[in-house]
């Protein structure tokens, strides 16, 4: 009753709204603040909680948040779901769930790293661990795509036009963030030489606080987003020229900054504006550090005792230098103390090996915008290569190899070394991406710090990914096992004393089924599609991207496909092929992948031959949400880079929790999720890294499979001459032109024959329906380790030295009276 009370007032009171002119907008507005209430208390209590016990925190900076919708988590964190749902369908039918579809997802993030640094948040919030979020407040996040004639539109995603209610303004969290100007050199009374940053352009960072509630816990935690405001100095310097429009053109101007995500994922833009969302995101967080910091010290030398700052890769590694200039240049501290302050505090993350994905910021980017910010560099840069010259004498190749600057061609800054040498810690996300860093990217700087080098393999939350996006194997798992792998996931192990109990078995094929019902009506309303839920589904779904191969499964498709149609009496097992993921508007052969995807899907799913028994699926605008309705309907987890190139993955996590089975390549988390599960449970093919690089040494030639494999080469054939594009036969060839010409760099022709090889043992099991869903078990029951409380576990132990602070409801209460 108390709910619906708070809800209604919410409506009259906070949006003006009755129950006849309320929209399910304002419904699911009325809702969310009547959750955000009772979030308050607690998050108040938490941050004095901190504050009192003035406990090291921990900052976790980066570029993206891929938060999704936060109400349903909301309500499973407060442990209030069933209340709010009961008392919310008391006011009609489908009430709770069509208030809760009404929200739009926070996508502040492309893929992977961006989810990857919503499901910590979750995991530090849950394991009452003192975490701060710091990121952008962009305006638009990534673009929402449609497909229109089968090919990628983009659409902007303008996710604050109406309210965003989660969050709230601190208007008087200001940071002043320079940019231009440049350094002159001063003296104090003390003769001590002195460096101004003068002439700037100033731009304001104004913070917005979101709340981040840990599941059972009073914990509640904040995401801190930055968004960019003109300065009273800014406008006064235009305003003063006293041309009016241009100077509210410049204000406007200095406002893009938190304007847009950029949507490319794992490759990096290089653009000017990139350059200055990663400095303002820098430096407006280190400002904020400081000043909490100083709340209860003066001396700086102790920061790293009480600060641990994560760089989620190197977009925000320009908080190094700009952590030196503040240490420096306005605390008065000398260059070896602010060193080893600011090493002992930064702790980086790699997250990608791939080339186009290395940040390297042209020199004269920071001579115009950063020009102390260089001079520092090349400060740092000197000792540093003092310090190779007496580790490695007489290796000049070394010096040129390691130096933060890159001297060729146009001087560079390099992002990833700068990290390296002003963190304490240098992690992977997976064993293998780990030991590529050791042994091949970082080689040289492993040699020299070894100790700094070390794995954190990824994870996901469960609260999410399992309790809320798939309440019905939750509440089966519950039945059998408890809820207590909801706060340690190592309890799903007991589930493999129950993998072939027949009374279990029949439970779990039946969520499955109704999952998949529900996903089929999904697909019938948005694709227009009928879907077999008895077919296998077959599911890849992740940003389109060369190096993911979803290429690779269209080779597979129009194989089958062929097989049919050469034999159309054949046993086939049917299988529904889903994809879903979003290209890079740039990125021109990915697009072409979504294409080709579609039309391959226009010409299977309606073949007479064919008969239904295989369908070609393309979901759009993938996203959080779209995810959590996915995975609890999969049956088959496509994990397919080429072995080398995925640093972890995290979606392999999610299928498997949810009862999928994998097929993949030994490539990144795969590997792990193989020594989870046992190698019998899971579809492993392809070569692995160590024969990638060694097939690429010796000289690898595609067409030599391409002349080798009748099956693989038709299958080329039909798309390079237009089968699947008979009104433009030309449309495709780009994509086979890269495989048999360039030199397919992801090799799928090496690895083509291996994988439908595998595929025909995937479609085999599939027909021994309780021998598949008794590995499906077991692979969920395996999914211990990849919860991401293991991951922060490990991170607050070997890296942040953060131990976890009980927050006790009303003991702060009391202290403030
Ligand atoms: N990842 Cl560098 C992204 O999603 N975007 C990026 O720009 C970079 C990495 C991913 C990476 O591709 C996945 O293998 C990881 O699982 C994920 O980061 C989180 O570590």
């Amino acid at each position: 009753m108390l709910i619906i009370k708070s809800f209604l007032e919410h409506l009259e009171y906070t949006l003006g709204k009755d129950k006849y002119s309320a929209t399910k907008y304002d419904r699911f507005n009325a809702l969310a603040y009547a959750v955000r209430d009772k979030l308050v208390e607690r998050w108040l209590d938490t941050q004095q909680a901190y504050y009192n016990s003035d406990h090291k925190r921990v900052y976790y900076i980066s570029m993206e948040f891929l938060m999704g919708r936060t109400l349903g988590n909301s309500l499973i964190n407060l442990g209030i779901w069933d209340e709010f749902q009961e008392a919310l369908d008391s006011l009609g039918e489908n009430y709770f769930e069509e208030t809760l579809d009404e929200e739009q997802d926070a996508g502040l993030g492309n893929g992977g790293l961006g989810r990857l640094a919503a499901c910590f948040l979750d995991s530090m919030a849950t394991m009452s661990i003192p975490a701060y979020g710091y990121g952008i407040r962009y305006e638009y996040g990534i673009f929402r795509q449609h497909i229109a004639d089968g090919a990628q539109v983009e659409i902007p995603d303008n996710w604050l036009r109406y309210r965003n209610p989660w969050e709230l303004d601190r208007q008087e969290h200001l940071h002043t963030v320079k940019f231009y100007g440049r350094v002159i050199t001063t003296f104090d009374k003390n003769g001590k030489l002195l460096r101004e940053w003068v002439d700037t352009e100033d731009v304001m960072a104004m913070a917005y606080d979101t709340p981040i509630p840990g599941y059972q816990t009073n914990s509640v935690n904040t995401l801190r987003l930055w968004t960019a405001k003109s300065s009273r100095e800014f406008d006064l310097k235009f305003f003063n020229e006293g041309n009016y429009i241009r100077a509210v053109e410049k204000k406007m101007q200095s406002e893009t900054i938190s304007k847009v995500l950029y949507p490319a994922d794992n490759v990096i833009e290089g653009k000017e504006l990139r350059f200055k969302q990663e400095y303002f995101l820098a430096s407006a967080t280190v400002h904020d550090v400081i000043y909490r910091f100083k709340k209860k010290h003066s001396d700086m030398k102790r920061l790293p005792e009480k600060v641990a700052i994560q760089l989620n890769d190197t977009h925000p590694t320009l908080a190094i230098p700009e952590l030196m200039r503040v240490l420096m240049d306005l605390h008065n501290v000398e260059w070896e103390d602010a060193w080893e302050i600011t090493r002992k505090t930064f702790a980086y993350t790699n997250h990608t090996i791939l080339p186009e994905a290395l940040e390297q910021w042209p020199v004269w980017f920071f001579e115009q915008i950063l020009p102390r910010h260089l001079q520092i560099i090349y400060e740092i840069n000197e000792n540093f290569l003092k310090e190779i010259r007496e580790h490695f004498p007489d290796d000049p190749d070394r010096l040129s190899r390691m130096s933060i600057v890159e001297e060729h061609w146009e001087r560079k800054i390099r992002m990833a070394h700068l990290a390296i040498v002003g963190s304490h810690s240098v992690n992977g996300v997976a064993a293998l991406h780990t030991e590529i860093l050791k042994n091949e990217l970082f080689r040289d700087f492993y040699e020299m710090y070894p100790e700094r080098f070390n794995n954190k393999t990824n994870g996901i939350t469960q609260r999410r990914w399992l309790k809320m996006s798939n309440p019905r194997l939750s509440a089966l798992i519950d039945d059998y096992i408890g809820p207590g792998w909801t706060t340690n996931l190592y309890e799903l192990e007991k589930l493999r004393a129950i993998a072939s109990d027949p009374e279990f078995l029949e439970r779990w094929q039946k969520v499955k089924r109704e999952n998949k019902e529900y996903l089929c009506r999904y697909i019938l309303q948005h694709n227009h599609i009928e879907v077999d839920p008895e077919s296998l589904f077959d599911v890849q779904v992740k940003r389109i991207h060369e190096y993911k191969r979803q290429l690779l499964n269209v080779l597979h498709i129009i194989t089958l496909f062929n097989r049919i149609k050469d034999n159309p009496k054949a046993e086939v097992v049917p299988r529904t092929f889903i994809f879903a993921g979003k290209a890079a508007p740039a990125y021109a052969a990915a697009k072409l992948i979504i294409r080709l995807i579609n039309a391959v899907a226009a010409v299977v799913n309606r073949d007479p031959d064919v008969a239904g028994r295989i369908k070609v699926v393309f979901l759009a605008n993938y996203g959080v949400t779209l995810a959590e309705k996915i995975f609890p309907a999969s049956d088959l987890s496509e994990q397919i880079s080429t072995a080398g190139t995925e640093a972890s993955g995290t979606g392999n996590m999610k299928f498997a929790l949810n009862g999928a089975l994998t097929i993949g390549t030994l490539d990144g988390a795969n590997i792990e999720i193989m020594e989870e599960v046992g190698r019998e449970n899971i579809f492993i093919f392809g070569m692995t890294a160590a024969e990638v690089a060694a097939l690429r040494a010796r000289g690898y030639n595609p067409r030599e499979y391409y002349n080798n494999n009748r099956e693989l080469r038709r299958v080329l054939d039909m798309i390079a001459s237009g089968y699947f594009s008979p009104w433009a036969p030309e449309l495709f060839t780009p994509l086979t032109e890269s495989l048999l010409n360039l030199g397919d760099y992801y090799m799928l022709l090496a690895d083509y024959a291996a994988y439908v090889a595998c595929q025909e043992k995937v479609s085999e099991l599939f027909r021994q329906k309780d021998e598949w869903t008794r590995q499906a078990i077991l692979n969920c029951a395996g999914m211990g380790k990849f919860s991401s409380d293991r991951t922060i576990d490990q991170y607050a132990r070997d890296i942040w030295g953060i131990k976890p602070v009980d927050i006790l409801p009303g003991a702060v209460e009391l202290q403030r009276h």
